[in-house]
């Protein structure tokens, strides 16, 4: 009985949702073009009508309407990632297991790790990118809408399908007061094997829902694969003549290489998943002791792992240097060289893979030439830090909170940055691999670096996507919140990880007790920074003061009135005539045209 009821109301539901959509459509013949827009035949004009309301975010090919559902699409999945992050801390502010326990510690950061790499951080970029990557290039849109939109609507089902164990579960406690058998949802547990999805474990726990959530994962990895052929496709063909490789600007420079990296990355990833369901599912012995062996998977997944580090940096690292020239009343210091820099860490991403493994027994002599090129990769990191230095050197700078935030990130990433050289060299990792050293390191990056860059682009770009400004004090106040925050909170896990506390066990000895309050006291701080934000966002997205002169960060005075915000500036005049005039004149598509000028390039 139980199988059949859910499948009724789907099918109800996508009934119900097609005849509503062919109703709204049947009353205005349309004829579709392949940018999404639609012609009119009655009125004859070629306008990108939407339909209203739901339907609209449902329907839509526009790069900007699919930017926001990413963005809000990753921002629902950071939420939910970092409840896990607080359960975590929870936790650990007792040195025993008074609060959850071991399997709940297992999994909660499991799915933490699984959320925020693949559903927060990847999908944010990604609209990002969809939203103003047309408008630096000035194309209309990307080179796929309908690919566009496909990639988008993958995630929501790959997310359920790798979160779903909590979801039955809860389904189930809430099912469980009927009269009704709900064995097949209670054996879908919380997947509890980390991230790294390390074999024997994987291929022998006996949880099922540990295959649905390598399904989830595959998909969203089709999914990211689909929106980075999109963008690299975009950049090669819908630049307009006159925008040159060295005009092009560095964001775009940047997710060009980040969907290098991904569309080279993420089908090995596709492929090793594969490889783990047969094994778990249907007896092969890819990863068995007489197979390839555990080796394999790991060679394997780090060979994806590695460079997947890089796709969720490079975006951050784009931003900052798009957005801090514009605060420093300066041009970008290096742009070759910063160009440069992110061709030599992409490039090098895949040949640093097996640092991963340096504890695992591997020959000295292929440790070390590992240990060499990890090490080399810092130079290439260190060369964009100084060059973003000099480009703060004898500038204007204005404290506004989008700088406020990239100077933070660049402090946290010295840090970040340099834990990960000792981490490189092979006898200082033997001490400290898998302790909280590791932990402390990468979220000095993963936190410190990529939400502060996130948080300054929606700052620096929250006039041109709504018309508004935010409050800008309170901006301040967040984002020195969300500086301080990382450093309490992950400081305290190099130390800890020096003194010996390992990984991944929600039990430690009584002495490591201080430092752990103090994590989780920071990690509280990181917390009440996220909702000053969203409060922010929210809030001013509403009822904040309307934009009316789309120089906001009085660009035009230092030449970097750059594409998107004379885009802006046209949508602004065309809305002031729009509201002189009676009647609405014919609605303007085209709006990125026409708007180029010599300050396109940074
Ligand atoms: C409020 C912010 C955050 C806090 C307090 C936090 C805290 C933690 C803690 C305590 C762990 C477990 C460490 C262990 O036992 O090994 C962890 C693991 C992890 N976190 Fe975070 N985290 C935060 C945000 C993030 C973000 C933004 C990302 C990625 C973009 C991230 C990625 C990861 C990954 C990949 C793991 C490893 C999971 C595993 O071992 O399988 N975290 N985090
Ligand atoms: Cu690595």
């Amino acid at each position: 009985m139980l199988e059949t009821i859910p499948g009724v109301v789907v099918a109800a539901v996508i009934a119900a949702a097609l005849l509503t959509y062919y109703r709204l459509r049947s009353g205005r013949p349309a004829r579709s073009f392949a940018d999404g827009g639609t012609a009119s035949v009655t009125v004859g004009l070629t306008g990108t009508e939407k339909p209203a309301g739901l339907l609209r975010w449902f329907t839509t090919v526009d790069h900007k309407d699919i930017g926001l559902l990413y963005i809000l699409f990753g921002t629902a999945a950071a939420l939910w990632g970092a409840t896990d992050a607080m359960m975590i801390r929870t936790e650990l502010l007792v040195p025993e297991t008074a609060i959850w326990n071991v399997e709940t510690y297992n999994a909660v950061f499991t799915t933490h790790g699984f959320t925020m790499l693949f559903f927060f951080v990847t999908p944010v970029f990604t609209g990002i990118a969809n939203y103003v990557l047309p408008l630096l290039l000035g194309a209309d849109d990307l080179a796929f809408p309908r690919i566009n939109a496909i990639a988008f609507w993958l995630l929501p089902p790959s997310l359920l399908l790798v979160r779903g164990g909590l979801i039955t579960d809860v389904m189930g406690m809430v099912l469980g007061v009927l009269p009704l058998d709900v064995s097949a949802l209670e054996a879908l547990e919380p997947v509890g094997m980390g991230w790294t999805m390390y074999t024997p474990l994987s291929v022998e726990m006996a949880n099922p829902q540990i295959s649905v959530a390598l399904l989830g994962l595959h998909l969203s990895g089709v999914a990211t694969t689909m929106a980075a052929i999109n963008f690299i496709v975009t950049v090669l063909t819908e630049r307009p003549d006159d925008l040159g490789w060295d005009r092009l600007d560095i964001f775009s420079w940047n997710i060009l290489v980040t969907s290098g990296l991904i569309l080279l990355a993420f089908p090995l990833l596709g492929s090793t998943l594969i490889m783990l369901l047969l094994d778990r599912n249907f007896g092969t012995t890819f990863f068995a002791i007489e197979g390839g062996g555990p080796m394999l998977w790991q060679h394997l997944f780090w060979f994806f792992g590695h460079p997947e580090v890089y796709i969720l940096v490079l975006p951050a690292f784009g931003l900052i240097s798009l957005i801090l020239p514009k605060f420093c009343g300066r041009r970008l210091f290096g742009f070759r060289f910063i160009v440069y820099s992110t061709i030599a860490i992409g490039v090098m991403s895949f040949g640093v893979w097996a640092h991963h493994m340096f504890a695992t027994g591997m020959d000295p002599r292929l440790r070390a030439s590992f240990m060499a090129v990890s090490l080399a990769i810092a130079i290439p990191s260190a060369i964009k830090e100084f060059n973003w230095i000099a480009t703060m050197w004898n500038g204007r700078l204005r404290l506004d909170a989008p700088l406020i935030c990239i100077i933070g990130g660049l402090s946290t990433f010295v840090v970040g940055g340099i834990t990960g050289v000792f981490l490189a060299a092979v006898p200082v990792d033997l001490v400290l691999h898998d302790t909280h050293y590791v932990v402390g390191h990468f979220h000095l990056i993963v936190v410190g670096v990529i939400p502060l860059a996130m948080i300054a682009a929606s700052y620096y770009w929250f006039p041109l996507i709504t018309g508004r400004m935010y409050n800008q004090r309170l901006a301040r106040v967040q984002s020195l919140l969300l500086v301080v925050g990382s450093f309490v909170t992950f400081l305290p896990l190099l130390v800890l990880g020096y003194e010996g506390m390992p990984r991944r066990y929600g039990v430690y000895p009584a002495e490591f007790i201080t430092l752990n309050q103090i994590a989780s006291l920071g990690a509280l701080v990181l917390g009440v920074s996220v909702v000053l934000w969203l409060v922010n966002m929210v809030q001013s997205a509403r009822v904040g003061p309307v934009v009316r002169d789309a120089d906001v960060w009085n660009l035009k005075e230092t030449g970097q009135f750059t594409r998107e915000w004379q885009w802006f500036e046209e949508r602004l005049e065309d809305r002031r005539a729009d509201s002189t005039r009676p009647e609405s004149s014919p609605e303007r598509t085209r709006a990125g045209e026409g708007t180029d000028s010599d300050s396109g390039t940074d």
